[in-house]
């Protein structure tokens, strides 16, 4: 079973929380998210920014590899992403092709990057990803 950090945006908005929920429950079938809350639909402000940092870079610094769905922009997702590549965790990134995504991203060749069209693209995707 290997540890996943999941990374979709909070702050920067939750338009896509549905489907990140739907990525998480499906990665559970066989594996542990770190980050469940990331697909929570009623997030509730609970603990201190402090607090919130020091967990999620202790889960980066924890998991095994990092995936991230990037379409709606996140300055955290963002920040998460540089930190796991620092130490060294694999990085699988998925948006939807007709957002776009910063250069950032698509021009570090340390990133696993995955632009799809539609949802059903992903899970055939994430089964490699997971070795199942
Ligand atoms: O800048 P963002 O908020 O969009 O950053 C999202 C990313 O930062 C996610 O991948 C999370 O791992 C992390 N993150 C941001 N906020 C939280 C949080 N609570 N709890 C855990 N991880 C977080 C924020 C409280 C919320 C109700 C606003």
């Amino acid at each position: 079973m290997m540890k996943i950090y999941f990374a979709g945006s909070i702050r920067g908005g939750r338009v896509d929380a549905e489907l990140y929920h739907r990525i998480i429950a499906y990665i559970q079938k066989t594996d542990t998210v770190l980050t469940e809350h990331v697909g929570d639909l009623n997030l509730q402000e609970s603990t201190t920014d402090l607090e919130i940092y020091a967990q999620d870079t202790a889960w980066l610094r924890e998991a095994d590899l990092i995936i991230a769905e990037c379409t709606c922009p996140s300055l955290g997702v963002g920040y998460e992403l540089a930190y796991a590549e620092q130490y060294e965790k694999p990085v699988h990134i998925f948006y939807r092709k007709k957002t776009g995504l910063s250069a950032m991203l698509t021009g570090d060749p340390y990133f696993h990057i995955h632009p799809y069209e539609d949802e059903s693209e992903i899970y055939p995707v994430l089964d490699e990803i997971l070795h199942r």
